[in-house]
């Protein structure tokens, strides 16, 4: 565990049940762990599923929160909410009550069988990059290995007068 407190970026997501239940668990499940503090949740996207079989829509958004934990003490936190949701693994991307994904984690980088940081699928994904633009402005995709779909240049256009 990091001396000092670094800003982390969770994604939530949910498509089976009450899906705003599932989303509103996981905040107030992050927001009562010790060693987080929650300082932004973004709002809550409808979404297209992306990959896996045929499924309903999902409901998405992103916590940022500051804690001085690392990336596998915020997967074994995300995990023991997935499961206080009933989450059940049925099938690789199908279904799920709640899912809960480390984004991003300070500028840690994590390569391991089952848990990569910054998440391998992070600018691939509409669901991910909304929410994420809504409470991160500041994050710029450089920080990640792949190419983002879109980045954020900092560069501006004016409108003449
Ligand atoms: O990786 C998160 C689970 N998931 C989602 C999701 O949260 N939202 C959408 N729209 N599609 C998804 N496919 C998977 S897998």
């Amino acid at each position: 565990m990091p001396a000092t407190s670094h800003r982390a970026y969770l994604g939530i997501g949910s498509n089976l049940g009450d899906r705003l239940a599932h989303l509103r668990l996981a905040v107030d499940s992050l927001v009562r762990e010790p060693g987080i503090h929650v300082v932004a949740v973004s709002p809550v996207y409808e979404t297209a599923p992306v990959g896996g079989p045929e499924q309903d829509d999902y409901l998405n958004a992103v916590v940022a929160l500051d804690t001085a934990l690392d990336a596998r003490a915020l997967l074994e936190i995300a995990q023991r909410i997935e499961a206080s949701a009933h989450r059940v693994r049925r099938e690789r991307w199908g279904p799920r009550t709640l899912d809960v994904d480390v984004l991003l984690v300070g500028d840690d980088r994590v390569d391991e069988p089952d848990l990569q940081v910054p998440h391998p699928r992070l600018t691939a994904r509409a669901f991910v990059l909304v929410p994420l633009a809504d409470v991160a402005p500041e994050w710029r995709d450089h920080e990640v290995p792949d190419r983002a779909l879109v980045r954020l240049t900092g560069l501006e256009l004016r409108v003449p007068e």
